[in-house]
């Protein structure tokens, strides 16, 4: 019997309905099955049990006045994984389908990822099923400050450091900082992602979707590939999509595609970021808004039909599970010859086991979207020696991050005789470090 079978029963058993928990932990537990056979004493010592057990959860209420005068009720959450390695760190997620089976399998994801970056982190993930879309700025502001008061007495920037996700940039994370400190008069840094002149980092907007372009790079360089010349498509049209057509654009690619949760738009002669931007990051419009300023780019109402256009090179960035059977078939019926996770765990199972059987290069997002935490944790560095660098200082350190995450995973899929198997290599690399820190600090964990 497979030495991991238990622990899986376990977790389905303790967490019963959570689906998406149940996919994450059983793709890193099917990797991890080599790493028991080799090490029975964490067997014995109980690591594997552990790993899949968030160390807290924490579930509350967050009450506000909506714009109306109406008392508006949602729930807030924050899982800390594991602090094994350092402090929780992890984003917010305000969305309407935010749940605890979501935002434990992103807690867990962000263990693995974080410890990738090698920088001192532990994982965590939290947020609310609030829903941004439609809210007015003051709506946002008073439910980012109900949010703050629960959550302020729980992080820290020695416990815990939370930082955005899905409906969490810039804005939220000022009202959420803000907060925070009123209420314990400390001036520190204790979330990431915030504004440049009061303590955030250059480079953390861009870093999610720069860091994926630069260790899609590197994977296609080892193929004598490149992006240069190919032809892209992204989905999603929030931050880090944004950033990583800038850079997959900066590397000579076209970008042919991008969508919201409404559709996608489809501009065979290249995608024009200025208008982009202007429509999402200013205006807050929806994509379809794009084809009024561009001749011969078109709209199409659904999300999956993105995946069923023509591209070399395929960025899922939008959200879980948004790459399904049919559509893995069709891009490799197309010609699509790598995929790199923007998202979190874009890819449904049989998805991924159809790109990985068709020999698609692929790099998982635990793996390829670490650049977002990996600046933000650079964010905290800099907090700390209480100075700021520059750009280009922050965006090399962030390219060597990903270059190294690049090599770790290469060099564990090798050493295992499983060359180019990178979801492999960042879910055993990934745990390797954190184990051995969880059997260094003893079992009362
Ligand atoms: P944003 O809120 O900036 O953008 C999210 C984008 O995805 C929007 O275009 C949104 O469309 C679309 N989207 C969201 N939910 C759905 C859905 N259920 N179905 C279809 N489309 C959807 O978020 P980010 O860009 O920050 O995050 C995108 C992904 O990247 C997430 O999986 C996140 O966990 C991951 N990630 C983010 C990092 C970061 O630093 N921000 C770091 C690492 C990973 P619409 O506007 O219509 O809702
Ligand atoms: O999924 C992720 O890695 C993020 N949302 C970024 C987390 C962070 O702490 O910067």
């Amino acid at each position: 019997m497979d030495l991991l079978a238990q622990v899986m029963e376990d977790v389905v058993k303790r967490n019963p309905h959570e689906t998406e928990f149940h996919q994450a932990i059983s793709e890193v537990l099917e990797s991890l099955e080599i790493v028991a056979k080799e090490h029975p004493e964490w067997v014995r010592a109980g690591v594997f049990n552990r790993f899949v057990e968030p160390e807290r959860q924490i579930i509350f209420r967050v009450s506000w006045i909506d714009d109306a005068g109406n008392t508006q009720v949602n729930r807030g959450y924050r899982v800390q994984f594991n602090s094994a390695i350092g402090p929780y760190k992890g984003g917010l997620r305000f969305h309407p389908s935010v749940n605890a089976s979501i935002l434990k399998f992103l807690g867990f994801e962000q263990v693995l990822k974080n410890s990738l970056t090698g920088l001192p982190m532990g994982g965590a993930k939290g947020g609310s099923d609030f829903d941004p879309k439609g809210k007015s700025d003051g709506e946002i502001m008073r439910f980012c400050q109900s949010f703050m008061s629960e959550l302020y007495r729980h992080i820290g920037q020695f416990t815990d450091v939370p930082a955005g996700d899905i409906g969490v940039g810039r804005r939220e994370i000022g009202y959420l900082f803000g907060q925070y400190k009123r209420l314990v008069n400390d001036f520190s840094g204790v979330l990431t992602g915030k504004g440049c002149s009061w303590g955030g980092s250059l480079v953390r907007t861009e870093a999610t979707g720069y860091g994926l372009c630069y260790i899609v790079e590197e994977a296609l360089h080892k193929k004598n590939l490149s992006f240069d010349g190919a032809r892209v498509s992204i989905s999603g049209s929030g931050n880090v999509s944004i950033y990583a057509a800038e850079k997959a654009m900066q590397l000579g690619a076209r970008v042919i595609a991008m969508s919201d949760s409404n559709g996608f738009i489809h501009d065979e002669n290249g995608i024009d970021l200025d208008i982009m931007k202007d429509i999402k990051e200013v205006r807050k419009g929806r994509i379809r808004e794009y084809i009024e300023y561009r001749q011969g780019a078109r709209y199409y109402d659904g999300c999956n039909g993105i995946w069923k256009l023509k591209c070399d090179i395929a960025l899922p960035c939008a959200t879980q599970n948004e790459v399904d059977l049919d559509s893995a078939i069709a891009l490799i019926q197309n010609g699509c010859f790598a995929v790199g996770e923007g998202a979190n765990m874009p890819l449904t199972p049989e998805a991924l086991r159809e790109l990985i059987h068709n020999g698609v290069i692929y790099l998982p997002g635990k793996a390829a979207n670490a650049g977002g935490v990996a600046t933000s944790g650079l964010e905290m560095t800099q907090n700390s020696q209480r100075c700021s660098w520059a750009f280009d200082k922050v965006d090399i350190k962030l390219k060597c991050i990903m270059t190294d995450i690049f090599c770790q995973i290469d060099t564990v899929a090798c050493r295992y005789g499983r060359e180019g198997d990178y979801e492999f290599g960042a879910n055993v690399a990934g745990f390797l470090k954190v184990a051995k820190a969880m059997l260094e600090q003893g079992i009362a964990y």
